[in-house]
């Protein structure tokens, strides 16, 4: 190995790109494959055993992973039967590749050449990790000076791992303007559920459960809120639940599990839901005694859903008035029902917040809440709040300093987080000057192009991250290489029952380091060095747990692995806590008019609004782009931008497909495997068709993440004004043979 001075000098493409796979390998001194007799061997006698919990689709109640290591090499990867989600996916059995990727980013590395905005090659430089450490001391402490520590921010995208130690160090240094993924994320849909309910109102079907409303969230293959969350789904089924599936595309959730199916036109899911609401009220379906006792604003609501009649909406949403009658009178009938609304589907819209709220709010048209069969609110397990590890308290106190407080007055008041979807105009309007961006990926911004040229622009930002992604990097000072998840031993995982740790089955390839590890460095560096237990990763997770006053120590918890060590649980479950404790919202009720929307001038009830574009509110728009572009449905073998040059989960979709309907084809004369031009007011990309049953004929799609063909240029910079979500799934598009 290389001594870590030595200069190397690297162009950006050595890091990226099959072509250089060669270059990568041989700078690193050699990341070697995986043989697949090796992966598939039976076990044998000279192995040794690793676990670990799976991140790579970066949710948060992770798989637990078993490893085989052979002569220091993790050859074999399978499931920890002990863990509570004891069976990973192929993209868990792919984190071998992971490791092994000859992609990886090896050292920290600075630009030699100067930021001149788009299309400039960094000219990257191999450096210590000593020179990285002290240069962002002396730029972050620089930007503090200058403008204040808020114009600092902690940045990070989907990765959630690293979060306690992350808004520690903020809070040490002293910015509010701490980020992460839920800014695009699940928090919409989560705050459409404080609005109303006082606290989140998804769940999956149980035992008892009569119906479930599965609305826009394709579990079978995205697999949230948990990657074992699909099969209870089925097991539910068999056990006679029964199923009303809403989602745009014909997916394979709704062909497995729905009862009935309804395939409304995108954005149009708050029309629709009060329209179920209307059949509910006017054929006196609802539950009287949770409606009258227990809601706040019911009236107003009975009122305004008069206007929605099945009929109205049959024209608004394109999903027959019959049917939504049928779905109405199926869950209301039930008497026992839960709902998994999409963190994405229904929030990725200009009117988000509003059409979750009249989603969520047939559950409290029936009283399905917290009780047999419904939503039940089962206390957790104790000794895992880490709010003191994470200086909650002394962040606290810079919340009123936070960007975009303003702009997004709900967001702010729901959430410790600074909603980082506005970063281009803090940029510009002279509010962040510097940056920590720890797994992040900036063509996951609406006007990707717009984003980059303000991020070249700061005077200081360091990325942090397993490779080195041109669309993001280039236009960062500096990258520091993190480890995977075999290579680090922090943090600990929640389970249903305890804490499980993780092993690391070798060093980290090259310098990486892992995250925890390089945000203690950097806090040290900052001078935060007491805060930052001088560096040591063992005092630091001691701490963790020290925090949460559960009495364990970082050996008892790893000592238990394969297990899980176990922690008391908070209590039983008893029904109705609400009779008790009333609902966590303004009125202590749950709120079919929201007194914290009013309270910060919104409008109350949740009413419906044509999306900021679409054939009804711009339909001369609509007469050039005559297709509704969705971005972003999740598809099995990808996370975001992850795992393009993965070889296991690649095979699956090699390049970017555009999925669309027999009809939209073939007015095109368009035929499967064509080339195409996808474009609207905002943008071009390209994709290869694909030509499916799944989609609605006027509706199309594309993933995101897609280096060569970046979906977020034909989004707009419009956000939900409650949540400030972008509107990934609000465009209009055509597309043309190339
Ligand atoms: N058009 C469109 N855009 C979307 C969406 C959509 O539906 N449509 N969905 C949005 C949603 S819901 C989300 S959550 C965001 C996700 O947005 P991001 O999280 O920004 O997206 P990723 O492409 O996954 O980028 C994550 C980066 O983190 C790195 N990384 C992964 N694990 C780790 C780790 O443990 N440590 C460190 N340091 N780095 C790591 C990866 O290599 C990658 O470069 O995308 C949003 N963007
Ligand atoms: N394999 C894999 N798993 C993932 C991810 C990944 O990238 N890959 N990402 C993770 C992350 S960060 C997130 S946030 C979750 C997302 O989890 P989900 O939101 O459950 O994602 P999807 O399964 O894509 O489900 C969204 C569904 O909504 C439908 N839809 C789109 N627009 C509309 C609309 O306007 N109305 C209605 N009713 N339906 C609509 C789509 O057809 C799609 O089937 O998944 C997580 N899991
Ligand atoms: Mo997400």
């Amino acid at each position: 190995m290389t001594t870590p001075n030595s200069t190397i000098n690297l162009s950006r493409r050595a890091f990226v790109g099959a072509a250089a796979l060669g270059a990568a390998a041989l700078a690193s001194g050699g990341l070697e494959t995986v043989a697949p007799e090796q992966a598939f061997a039976a076990e044998d006698a000279g192995e040794t055993y690793v676990y670990t919990s799976c991140p790579m689709c970066n949710q948060s109640v992770f798989c637990g992973l078993k490893g085989t290591v052979q002569n220091g090499k993790l050859v074999r990867v399978e499931g920890n039967d002990q863990h509570s989600k004891p069976k990973p996916c192929l993209k868990g059995l792919t984190s071998l590749q992971n490791v092994y990727d000859p992609n990886r980013l090896l050292y920290p590395l600075k630009r030699t050449n100067p930021k001149k905005g788009l299309g400039e090659d960094p000219q990257w430089e191999r450096i210590s990790w000593d020179e990285a450490l002290s240069t962002i001391a002396t730029e972050l402490n620089k930007a503090k000076e200058t403008y204040g520590a808020p114009s600092v921010t902690f940045h990070s995208g989907d990765p959630k791992e690293h979060l306690p130690v992350f808004c520690r160090v903020a809070a040490l240094f002293g910015t509010p303007n701490v980020s992460w993924g839920g800014a695009q994320c699940a928090f919409a849909e989560m705050l459409a559920g404080i609005l109303d309910f006082g606290g989140r109102t998804g769940s999956l079907p149980n035992a008892d459960t009569k119906v479930h409303l599965q609305w826009g969230s394709n579990i079978a293959w995205s697999m949230y809120p948990q990657p074992t969350a699909y099969k209870g789904m089925l097991d539910a089924k068999k056990a006679g639940c029964k199923y009303i599936v809403i989602d745009t595309r014909l997916t394979p959730t709704a062909v497995q599990l729905a009862d009935i199916y309804l395939q409304p036109r995108p954005g149009s899911d708050g029309a629709l839901a009060l329209a179920m609401g209307n059949v509910i009220v006017e054929e006196d379906l609802y539950d009287h005694d949770f409606v009258e006792n227990w809601t706040e604003g019911f009236d107003e609501y009975k009122e305004y859903v008069k206007e929605f009649t099945p009929e109205k909406a049959e024209e608004i949403t394109w999903v027959k008035a019959d049917d939504i009658r049928a779905a109405a009178r199926m869950w209301a009938e039930g008497g026992q029902g839960t709902m998994w609304v999409s963190p994405h589907s229904t929030t990725h819209h200009s009117n988000g917040v509003q059409s979750t709220r009249a989603i969520h709010q047939l559950l409290g048209l029936m009283g399905y809440w917290d009780r047999e069969g419904c939503n039940k609110l089962a206390p957790g397990i104790t000794g895992t709040d880490d709010s003191s590890f994470q200086l909650k308290d002394v962040a606290k106190e810079l919340l009123d300093q936070r960007a975009g407080v303003e702009r997004w007055p709900v967001w702010s008041a729901t959430s410790t987080y600074y909603q980082n979807n506005g970063l281009l105009e803090y940029i510009d309007d002279g509010l962040i000057h510097a940056g920590v961006f720890l797994g992040t990926n900036l063509m996951n911004f609406a006007q990707t192009t717009q984003i980059q040229e303000a991020v070249s622009t700061l005077d200081f930002a360091v990325g942090i991250d397993i490779h080195l992604n041109p669309w993001t990097h280039d236009y960062m000072d500096m990258v520091l290489p993190t480890a995977v998840c075999w290579e680090r031993v922090a943090p600990f995982q929640t389970q249903p029952t305890g804490l499980i740790g993780s092993q690391a089955a070798m060093d980290p390839a090259g310098e990486a380091r892992e995250d925890w590890q390089i945000l203690l460095d950097i806090g040290c560096a900052l001078g935060f060095e007491e805060e930052c237990f001088n560096g040591d990763l063992k005092a630091c997770m001691q701490a963790y747990l020290d925090a949460g006053g559960s009495g364990a120590t970082v050996d008892d918890v790893q000592n238990a692995l394969p297990g899980v060590y176990p922690l008391p649980s908070a209590g039983e479950w008893s029904p109705k806590q609400y009779e008790q404790k009333g609902f966590g919202t303004p009125s202590g009720k749950m709120e079919f008019k929201s007194g914290l929307l009013e309270k910060l001038g919104f409008e109350g009830l949740a009413k419906y609004e044509e999306p900021h574009v679409s054939p009804v509110a711009t339909p001369d728009l609509f007469e050039q782009y005559p297709l509704i572009l969705t971005t972003g449905n999740r598809v099995p073998w990808y996370v975001h931008s992850k795992y393009r040059h993965t070889p296991w989960l690649n095979q699956f979709m090699p390049e970017p497909i555009v999925n669309m309907s027999h009809e939209d084809a073939e007015a095109r004369g368009l035929e499967e495997g064509d080339m195409v031009r996808i474009f609207n007011q905002l943008g071009e990309v390209q994709f290869k068709v694909h030509v499916t049953n799944m989609m609605h004929p006027g509706n199309v799609e594309i993933l995101h993440g897609w280096e060569q063909a970046n979906s977020c240029l034909l989004i707009d910079r419009v956000f939900d004004p409650i949540s400030g979500f972008p509107t990934f799934k609000d465009a209009l598009c055509e597309i043309e043979k190339i």
